[in-house]
């Protein structure tokens, strides 16, 4: 992963007898005061969620339970895409990057920790645009 605009972030795991806990702490784990969390699950094999890119949002993505793709473009580094299945492994997204998620398994649950409320006008839907905008922030 070489793309300045976002990372993969290990989260603590704290193992013992009873099983494992990991933590986020907003500011610490992830690098944004936390706004807003919501959390996708139940989608059908074939769906794809996202296909849009954010102005001003940061984000955290987990693969709470199950594992899905994620397809992220930077608009710099490509296309590129990854398998989140841990939930002691998220992606950090900064604003501007397109994003798309597919491949979700049946059990999946994508967590999102979020930096704003939620907002319409935050959204950059085609994929022409952003490419449009990136100029200016690159
Ligand atoms: C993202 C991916 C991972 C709300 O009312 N409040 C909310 O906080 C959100 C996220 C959505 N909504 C409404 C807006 C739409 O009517 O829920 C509906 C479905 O949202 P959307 O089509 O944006 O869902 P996804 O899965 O395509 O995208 C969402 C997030 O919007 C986006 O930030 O990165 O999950």
């Amino acid at each position: 992963m070489n793309s300045p605009k976002y990372k993969f972030i290990e989260l603590a795991k704290i193992t013992d007898g009873r099983g494992n806990l990991s933590f986020i702490e907003a500011e610490r784990q992830v690098p944004f005061k936390i706004k807003r969390v919501y959390f996708i699950y139940d989608v059908p094999q074939n769906q794809i969620r996202g296909n849009h890119a954010h102005k001003k949002l940061h984000q955290l993505i987990i693969a709470i339970s199950g594992s899905f793709n994620i397809i992220l473009d930077d608009g710099i580094t490509g296309r590129k895409k990854y398998r989140l299945s841990k939930p002691d492994i998220g992606i950090y997204i900064s604003p501007m990057v397109w994003r798309e998620f597919n491949n979700f398994s049946k059990d999946a649950v994508c967590l999102c920790i979020v930096s704003r409320f939620y907002e319409n006008n935050d959204y950059i839907r085609k994929y022409e645009d952003f490419k449009k905008m990136i100029k200016k922030y690159v």
